[in-house]
């Protein structure tokens, strides 16, 4: 039998959540879900690394607002670890546009609309083993 997917994403609480004082509300959620914080860093990003780690959008109209948003203050970057938890995460999350995600989601219950389109949505989540593991070498290169 397989050993269960023990799993580690990346999860950013962004600028907005962190200026609004979501930080904790956001880790809450993570631990009381049963996931385990594995490493925990509040910084503002570069230029550089945002380039990096949003590779797969460069190129795209949204690709210049969204870095500068992400580079507009600290991020707390957070590698978070338990089974299935890339899906679980993201789940967690809720959808991209925080006007529609679900109530009950992190995007859903704190996040809106203020005027610039879906770009400020308060938490990042890898989405896939793959890029998990490329956006966690990016961030804590020490892992
Ligand atoms: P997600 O963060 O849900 O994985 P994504 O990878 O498609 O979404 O996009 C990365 C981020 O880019 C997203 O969190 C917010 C921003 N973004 C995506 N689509 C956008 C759009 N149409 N306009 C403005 N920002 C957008
Ligand atoms: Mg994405």
């Amino acid at each position: 039998m397989n050993a269960p997917a023990v799993e580690r994403t990346l999860v950013l609480v962004k600028p907005d959540a962190v200026r609004r004082g979501l930080v904790g509300e956001v880790l809450r959620r993570i631990e009381a879900k049963g996931y385990a914080l594995v490493a925990a860093e509040l910084r503002t990003a570069d230029t550089a690394l945002l380039h990096d780690h949003y590779a797969e959008h460069a190129g795209k109209p949204f690709f210049g607002p969204l870095v500068e948003f992400m580079s507009s203050g600290p991020v707390l970057a957070v590698v978070v670890q338990g089974e299935r938890v890339i899906e679980g995460f993201r789940s967690l999350a809720g959808s991209t546009d925080p006007t529609t995600a679900a109530p009950g989601t992190i995007r859903g219950d704190l996040g809106r609309d203020w005027g610039r389109a879906v770009t400020e949505n308060l938490v990042h989540g890898s989405d896939a083993a793959g890029s998990a593991e490329r956006e966690i070498g990016l961030w804590f290169p020490a892992l």
